[in-house]
């Protein structure tokens, strides 16, 4: 068992975290594991509420009286959108799943912060402190697995693009934004890729790794003005670092299944700026803009 237990209000903020992650998983467009940790932030939260019944604050009564059916409506909607997930995530109405995120983090705000304001007595966050124990550590522990089971999904089984670093200079110098990209697909004409880069003389650095599923030769494509150079693990595949307008470069390798590091490193010196990355599998006719779902933003720290 875990040694340390975390205090009624630690627990809560561990909740709202669980939240936060269900959202962000939503944001990116894993429905499927956003549903699960909203799901696990549910349990949590009736957990919490389940200990706090041990507690004779009538204050804290009319509160949990109060919003015990707020938290059964969601349990009861999230295990009908898990239901849904598990079939197939597309037949999740967006609007419907943004509606019941929306409620669910208002309640988790809510007890985050009105629970700790109602139970201001010492002794009584004392005594719940020492009830909460045991409960504590095994949802500590259910917490952590799908935590690392959906970051696992997250980052593993479902691409969502590569990493991209913003400079507003052309030497990889002055970091302006960084954010992820699904595609390598972009004509920007003559203006700026975005409000904290200027329209010339800017780079951009991608990283991340592509997933090879299939064994074969892949030819790799980019289209760029200007300069581009791209490596897979420490090969470098495409090189063409000068100023010119749009110009496809071409390089090619015989890859086994498995994820291979990618980096993709572009400047615009001035005018039109365009940068798009292809590939062709073996055995397609066709160049493709490689698809955000093989493409997988660098691997989280490990702690
Ligand atoms: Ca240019």
């Amino acid at each position: 068992m875990l040694k340390k237990t975390a205090p009624i209000q630690q627990r809560l903020r561990r909740i709202k975290k669980t939240f936060k992650s269900a959202f962000f998983l939503y944001e990116n467009n894993d429905v499927q594991s956003s549903v699960t940790i909203a799901t696990l932030a549910i349990a949590q939260l009736s957990k919490v509420f389940e200990e706090l019944k041990s507690t004779d604050s009538a204050a804290l009564s009319r509160y949990l009286d109060d919003k015990r059916p707020v938290l059964s409506g969601l349990k009861k909607t999230f295990d009908e959108l898990r239901e849904k997930a598990e079939r197939d995530e597309d037949t999740i109405d967006e609007v419907d799943y943004e509606n019941a995120l929306d409620r669910l983090g208002s309640l988790v705000d809510n007890a985050t912060s009105e629970v700790p304001r109602i139970l201001r007595s010492p002794a009584e966050l004392k005594k719940l402190r020492v009830k909460w124990m045991s409960a504590a550590a095994a949802g500590a522990m259910v917490v952590g697995f799908f935590l690392i089971h959906a970051i696992y999904r997250h980052f593993t089984l479902k691409g969502h693009g590569l990493i991209g670093e913003y400079y507003s200079d052309m030497e990889f110098k002055n970091l302006a934004t960084t954010r992820l990209d699904p595609t390598i697909d972009f004509d920007w004409g003559l203006d700026a890729p975005m409000k904290t880069l200027p329209e010339d003389r800017f780079s951009i650095r991608w990283t991340g790794s592509i997933e090879i599923k299939n064994p074969g030769n892949y030819e790799f494509y980019t289209l760029s003005d200007d300069g581009v150079k791209v490596y897979l693990e420490d090969i470098k595949l495409i090189d063409n670092w000068s100023a010119h307008p749009a110009t496809l470069d071409k390089g090619n390798a015989f890859l086994n299944p498995g994820r291979y590091r990618l980096k993709i490193e572009y400047f615009d010196q001035a005018a039109d700026a365009v940068i798009k990355l292809y590939w062709k599998r073996e055995k397609s006719l066709y160049r493709e803009i490689i698809p955000a779902d093989v493409l997988f933003p660098p691997a989280p720290p490990k702690h």
